[in-house]
């Protein structure tokens, strides 16, 4: 049996043969998309608007996000597990992208490097981030993690060129899990600890960062 293609006017899913998912309208007016059972190889398509995809776990499989110009699409990712898997923007908008709970495992959020767009990702109290990519590109980018999430192994932010860039790591305790490297971080860009800001000139003074944080200036 071939993939089959599920859709509403906002998203589409292709799904390989034997998945459990399904598109509903949330209360809020979002679209989603529920996983009844883990899947492999699943490609979604979302345009602007919210899309929350729940439920058991994701993996080898891609999240487009295509917004129009000055719009935002939003995903949010509320599953066991997303592994070896992409979100990335196609679009000329922005992504705000939530990863709230479950395993960010060998996955990528792919902000877009080449455009200039004010682009956010959270990473929630019940995240935890292993082998983590984070790719923000151009613009006034937030990357943001909150008290709880947890880190095992080596988790790359590239903060792009260019734009004022925040990074936000409410508590040290989850990183010291794993390893947190931020890349290009440019004279516009700061980083937050706890309630400590770094900006260059404190990385580029030789400032010890708690918890295995290290920070390649651009
Ligand atoms: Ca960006």
């Amino acid at each position: 049996m071939a993939d089959s293609t599920i859709s509403n006017e906002d998203i589409s899913a292709t799904l390989p043969e034997g998945a459990v998912v399904s598109i509903d309208t949330g209360s809020n007016g979002e679209n989603q998309l529920t996983v009844g059972k883990k899947v492999d190889g699943m490609e979604v398509a979302a345009s602007s608007g919210s899309t929350d995809i729940s439920g058991k776990q994701v993996n080898n499989s891609t999240i487009s996000a295509a917004a129009e110009a000055g719009e935002t699409s939003q995903i949010t990712i509320q599953t066991t597990g997303f592994v070896g898997s992409t979100i990335k923007n196609e679009g000329k908008g922005s992504i705000v992208v939530t990863h709230s709970t479950g395993s960010f495992k060998k996955s990528t959020i792919d902000a877009g490097a080449n455009k200039k767009r004010d682009d956010v990702v959270k990473f929630g109290n019940e995240a935890k981030i292993i082998k983590g990519e984070v790719i923000m590109g151009k613009g006034n980018d937030t990357v943001r993690f909150k008290k709880d999430a947890v880190f095992k192994k080596k988790t790359t932010i590239d903060l792009g060129k260019g734009g004022s860039d925040k990074v936000f790591i409410k508590s040290t305790k989850g990183v010291e899990g794993g390893k947190l490297t931020i890349t290009s971080f440019s004279k516009k860009d700061e980083l937050t600890i706890g309630k400590t800001t770094f900006d260059y000139k404190d990385i580029q003074g030789g400032v010890d960062l708690p918890g295995n944080i290290k920070v390649d200036l651009a």
